[in-house]
C-alpha cells in the first residue's frame, strides 16, 4: 500500500481525507463549518434551514468521492450505460435517504445527541423535487435507487422543472393548486454544469442540399434555438460506492435579448424569445388534461431529448472513433411516449450532422432504444398533430414520414391487401386531421418494448399493441414494476427494518427475498404482539399528523383504510365512498351494529381540469364532516383526506395502514406501485385483478388478500352485453339508499346538484362498472371487518405479506431488465480511501 493510501488518500482523486470523513467527529466539524462557512451563521443564530443546508452539503460531500470515483470506473471499463429517459422523476426528499444509503444513521443520530440537534424539524426542512405528476415518475426514482444499487452504470435523463407538481390545499372541502416553488431556498443536492450546455432548435424550415461529394443531404435551419444546461444530482447505492448521475437540462435562452429589437424600441418583441426559451423547463404538467395545443409539451419532450443525446454523443466520442457502435454503448429506456421523439432525433443526428446512410442509422437507432408502455388507457396513449409537429419540428416529421413509408412498403409485402391492419399498424392516425401515434413510433425505433405487470402486458399484446405483438413477438417483454424498500421500509418505517434487520439478517434491504424467513413467525404469538405494537406505534405517528394537519382526531386502535393515489374515476375512490355512506347508513339505521370501527384516509392530487375528480375530492371530505361530527358514528367510522399527498407526506402513510384500497377497474391500472409500498409494510390489500395486485396475491397467498370484483374477461363481457347501471342501481336498495342520500343534499349542506354530475353519471354511464362491482365490494369489505376482528389471524396474513413481498423491490426489476433488456453486468465501484471510518 502506498503512503498515500495508507494515509487515506485516493492517489487519482485529491482531497483532503479527514474532511469527508464517515468519523462522528469529521461530520461534526463539517455541519459546524458548513453552518459557518456556506450559510454564514453559529449554531446559535443558525434556522432549521440553516441546519438542514449544513448537514445536507455535509453529507453531499461524503457522497462526491464515490460519485467521481463512478464516472472514472465506468469510463475506464467502458462498459454499456443504461440512459433512462424520463420526462418525470419524483424524487421525494434527498437527506434522509442519501444517511441512510451511505449507512451513516447511527453516526448521524449520535452527531444530533452532541449537538442537541432536534433531527425531525432539520428533516421537515427540505422542500422535495416534485418533478413528477405520479406512478410513473415515482418509479423512475425508485429505479434510479436500484440503478445505483446494484451497480449498474446509468445515467437519469431528464428536465429541471422550476415548477414541480402544484402543492394541493384543501379550502372549504375543495383542491386549490398552489405553484411549487420548490427552488425557492436554493437546492443544495444538485451541481450546476453552466459550461455543458446544448443547444436545441425549434421550428424553421428544410433545406435539400448535395455536400462535398455530391450527395444530397438536409439540413434543418431553426427559427428558434435555445440552450440547455446541465444540472445534476449524485445518486448513491444502498451500501455501496457507487453513485449515478441524475442529468437535468433547464432551458435558457442563446443570448439575453435581442439588442436590436431592444434598441429599436420593442421591448417586449426583445424579450419574447428568452421568455419562450425559458418557459420550456418552467412547469411539469399535470396529467389529465386534453393535449390538444399543448405545443410548449412537445417543446418540453423534444428538448430534454436533445440535451441528452447530444450529451450521450460528446461522452461517446470522448473514447471512440465513430458513432458506428454508439448502440453498444448506450441503452436508452424511454420512460413512456414523452421521450419517443428521441427516435427522430436520433435519426437526424446521424444522417444530417454525422452523414450515416439511412439504413446504417436506422439500425443504431434501433439497437439504442427500449421503450416501456405504463398505460393502456386510450385518452393517455400520445399523438401529436401533424401540423404543430412541422410548425415545431419540421424536420422531424420528414424523417417520420420515411420511417413510416419504409415501414409500410415492408407491410404491405407482409400483409398483401390487409389495409386495415396496415392503417392500424401507421406511425400516423389518418382522421380529419393527421397525428403521429407516438407509441408507433417507439415501438418501431426499439429493440424491444415491455408492459409494468404481467397483465398488463398480457393486454398489450392482445388489444392496443396486438398488431405490433403479431409481427415482432419476440420484442415483446414483461418487467413487472418494484419499489425500492430502502425509502419504502427503511426510511418509512425504521420500526419494521430494525425487527427485519433482527430476524432476517440486515441484508434483506438488498435482497428481499430473503424476507422469506418470516414466515418462520407467522404463528408466533411473541412477534405477533411485537408487530403488532409496531403498527400501533405507526398508526399512532400518522394519527398525529393528521390531527397537525387536518384537525382530524383520529383513534389509532381503528382500522385504518387507505386510499392514497391520484385521484380518478378508473381508480374508483367513489366506489370507495359509497361504501362508506352504506356503513353509515347501517349505523344510522341500526345502532346495536357490531362494525369494527374505522377511519378512511384518503389522498391525493386531482388535475387542475379535470372536473370530476375535483368533484370526487369535494364528495370525501364533505362525507367527511358529516360522518367526523355525527355523534351517533363518530366513534365508530371516521373520514380524512390527508392533503397534498407527496413523497414527504407519503412516508408515514403506507406503515400505519391496516388495509390498502387497490380498487380500480380491471384492466385500467397497468401495474400500480402503491399496492406494492402497502403490503411491504403489513397492510392488507382489499383489490380487484388489477395490474400488479394479480401478482401481489399469487405471491401472499390467496388467503392473504381480499378479492373483490369483475376480472377483464368480465369486464370486457359485461360491456360487450350493453351495460345498464340504472338497473343495478334500482334493484340494490343499498346501493340506491347511497346514492340518494348523496342526492338529497345531506352532504352538501342541501345542495341537491353540487354532487349531481357524479351520480348522474354513476347511474348513467359509470363507464369504470363501480355499480357492478360494488355488491362484491361491500361484501369483500364485510369480510374485513370479520378478519380484523380475529387479531392473530390479522397479523399472521400481516406478516405474511411482508415476508412474501421480494418480488416487489424494484432490485428485482431492474435485474429483469438488465437481464432481457439491457444485457448490462454491474460495474463495481471501489474507494480505497479511508474516507469509511
Ligand atoms: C402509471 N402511469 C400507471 N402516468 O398508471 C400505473 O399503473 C403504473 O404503476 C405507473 O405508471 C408506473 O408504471 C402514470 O403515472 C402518468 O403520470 C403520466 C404522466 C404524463 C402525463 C400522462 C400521465
Amino acid at each position: 500500500m502506498s503512503a498515500a493510501t495508507k494515509q487515506g488518500f485516493d492517489t487519482e482523486v485529491r482531497h483532503e481525507p479527514i474532511r469527508t470523513s464517515l468519523s462522528v467527529e469529521a461530520m461534526k466539524r463539517a455541519y459546524l463549518d458548513n453552518l459557518f462557512y456556506i450559510q454564514a451563521r453559529s449554531p446559535d443564530t443558525a434556522t432549521d434551514h440553516d441546519r438542514y443546508m449544513a448537514a445536507a452539503f455535509t453529507v453531499r460531500d461524503r457522497m462526491l468521492e464515490r460519485w467521481i470515483k463512478t464516472a472514472q470506473t465506468c469510463k475506464n471499463a467502458r462498459a454499456r450505460t443504461v440512459c433512462y429517459f424520463s420526462a418525470e422523476y419524483l424524487l421525494g426528499p434527498h437527506l434522509q435517504n442519501n444517511i441512510i444509503n451511505l449507512g451513516i444513521a447511527d453516526k448521524v443520530a449520535l452527531l444530533v445527541d452532541e449537538l442537541g440537534l432536534d433531527a425531525e424539524n432539520i428533516i421537515a426542512q427540505e422542500e422535495e423535487p416534485g418533478l413528477g405528476n405520479g406512478g410513473l415518475g415515482r418509479l423512475a426514482a425508485c429505479y434510479l435507487d436500484s440503478l445505483a444499487t446494484l451497480q449498474i452504470p446509468a445515467i437519469g435523463y431528464g428536465i429541471r422543472y422550476e415548477f414541480g407538481i402544484f402543492d394541493q390545499r384543501i379550502e372549504q372541502g375543495w383542491q386549490v393548486e398552489v405553484s411549487d416553488l420548490w427552488l425557492r431556498n436554493g437546492n443544495p443536492w444538485e451541481i450546476a454544469r453552466p459550461k455543458l450546455r446544448f443547444p436545441v432548435g425549434f421550428g424553421g424550415h428544410t433545406e435539400a442540399y448535395a455536400d462535398d461529394q455530391g450527395k444530397p443531404r438536409v439540413r434543418w435551419i431553426p427559427d428558434l434555438v435555445v440552450n440547455g444546461v446541465a444540472h445534476d444530482t449524485p445518486i448513491l447505492g444502498y451500501q455501496v460506492a457507487n453513485t449515478n448521475l441524475l442529468r437535468l437540462w433547464r432551458s435558457e435562452a442563446c443570448t439575453s435579448f435581442d439588442f436590436q429589437a431592444f434598441n429599436s424600441g420593442d421591448y417586449y418583441g426583445a424579450v419574447n424569445a428568452k421568455v419562450i426559451a425559458e418557459n420550456i423547463s418552467k412547469v411539469l404538467y399535470p396529467n389529465d388534461e386534453p393535449d390538444a395545443g399543448k405545443a410548449l409539451r412537445l417543446r418540453q419532450q423534444y428538448f430534454f431529448v436533445a440535451c441528452s443525446l447530444q450529451d450521450m454523443i460528446r461522452l461517446h466520442l470522448e473514447h471512440a472513433p465513430s458513432l458506428d457502435n454508439f448502440h453498444e454503448k448506450f441503452v436508452a429506456q424511454l420512460n413512456d411516449t414523452h421521450p419517443a421523439i428521441a427516435v427522430a432525433e436520433l435519426m437526424r443526428l446521424l444522417l444530417d450532422e454525422y452523414h450515416y446512410a439511412w439504413d446504417r442509422a436506422w439500425g443504431i437507432t434501433r439497437q439504442t432504444f427500449a421503450y416501456t408502455n405504463h398505460t393502456l388507457l386510450p385518452e393517455a396513449l400520445e399523438t401529436w398533430s401533424v401540423d404543430l409537429f412541422r410548425q415545431l419540428l419540421p424536420r422531424h416529421l420528414e424523417i417520420i414520414f420515411e420511417i413510416n413509408r419504409r415501414f409500410l412498403d415492408q407491410m404491405r409485402i407482409r400483409y398483401p391487401f390487409d389495409h386495415e391492419r396496415i392503417a392500424g399498424l401507421s406511425l400516423i392516425a389518418e382522421g380529419a386531421e393527421q397525428r403521429v401515434r407516438m407509441a408507433h413510433l417507439a415501438t418501431v425505433g426499439s429493440f424491444a418494448v415491455n408492459g409494468v405487470a404481467a397483465l398488463h402486458t398480457d393486454l398489450l399484446k392482445t388489444t392496443v399493441m396486438k398488431d405490433f405483438y403479431e409481427l415482432w413477438p419476440e420484442k415483446f417483454h414483461n418487467v413487472t414494476n418494484g419499489v425500492t424498500p430502502r425509502r419504502f421500509v427503511l426510511l418509512s418505517n425504521p420500526a419494521l427494518g430494525e425487527l427485519l434487520n433482527r430476524v432476517a439478517g440486515p441484508s434483506w434491504a438488498r435482497d428481499m427475498a430473503s424476507l422469506r424467513s418470516l414466515e418462520t413467525y407467522a404463528e408466533d404469538a411473541g412477534f405477533h404482539e411485537e408487530w403488532q405494537s409496531m403498527k400501533i406505534t405507526a398508526k399512532r405517528r400518522l394519527a398525529k399528523l393528521i390531527s397537525q394537519r387536518t384537525n382530524i382526531q383520529v383513534d389509532p386502535r381503528s382500522l385504518f383504510d387507505i386510499q392514497v393515489k391520484r385521484i380518478h374515476e378508473y381508480k374508483r375512490q367513489h366506489l370507495n365512498a359509497l361504501h362508506i355512506i352504506t356503513l353509515y347508513e347501517h349505523i344510522k339505521n341500526n345502532a346495536q351494529l357490531d362494525i369494527t370501527p374505522r377511519t378512511f384516509i384518503f389522498g391525493g392530487k386531482a388535475a387542475p381540469g379535470y372536473a370530476m375528480a375535483k368533484l370526487m375530492i369535494k364528495l370525501i371530505t364533505s362525507i367527511g364532516d358529516v360522518i367526523n361530527h355525527d355523534p351517533q358514528v363518530r366513534d365508530v367510522l371516521r373520514v380524512v383526506f390527508y392533503p397534498d399527498f407527496n413523497v414527504k407526506h407519503a412516508q408515514p402513510v403506507y406503515p400505519a395502514a391496516d388495509l390498502s384500497e387497490q380498487i380500480s377497474m380491471a384492466g385500467k391500472e397497468a401495474s400500480g406501485t402503491g399496492n406494492m409500498k402497502f403490503s411491504m409494510n403489513g397492510a392488507l390489500t382489499i383489490g380487484t385483478l388489477d395490474g400488479a395486485n394479480v401478482e401481489i396475491r399469487d405471491e401472499v397467498g390467496p388467503e392473504n388478500f381480499f378479492l373483490f370484483g369483475l376480472t377483464v374477461d368480465e369486464v370486457g363481457q359485461t360491456l360487450n352485453a350493453g351495460y345498464h347501471p340504472w338497473e343495478i342501481y334500482n334493484s340494490n336498495d343499498q346501493l340506491r339508499g347511497a346514492i340518494e342520500l348523496i342526492d338529497s343534499g345531506l352532504f352538501s349542506h342541501g345542495d341537491t346538484d353540487l354532487f349531481r354530475p357524479l351520480t348522474e353519471n354513476l347511474i348513467h354511464h359509470d363507464p369504470y362498472l363501480v355499480l357492478a362491482d360494488y355488491p362484491s365490494y361491500v361484501d369483500c369489505q364485510a369480510d374485513v371487518d370479520t378478519a380484523f376482528k380475529d387479531r392473530p389471524r390479522w397479523n399472521r396474513m400481516s406478516i405474511l405479506n411482508v415476508a412474501r413481498m421480494g418480488k416487489f423491490s424494484s432490485d428485482r426489476s431492474i435485474k429483469d431488465y438488465c437481464d432481457t433488456i439491457w444485457k448490462i453486468r454491474p460495474t463495481p465501484v471501489h474507494i480505497c480511501s479511508g474516507d469509511d471510518t
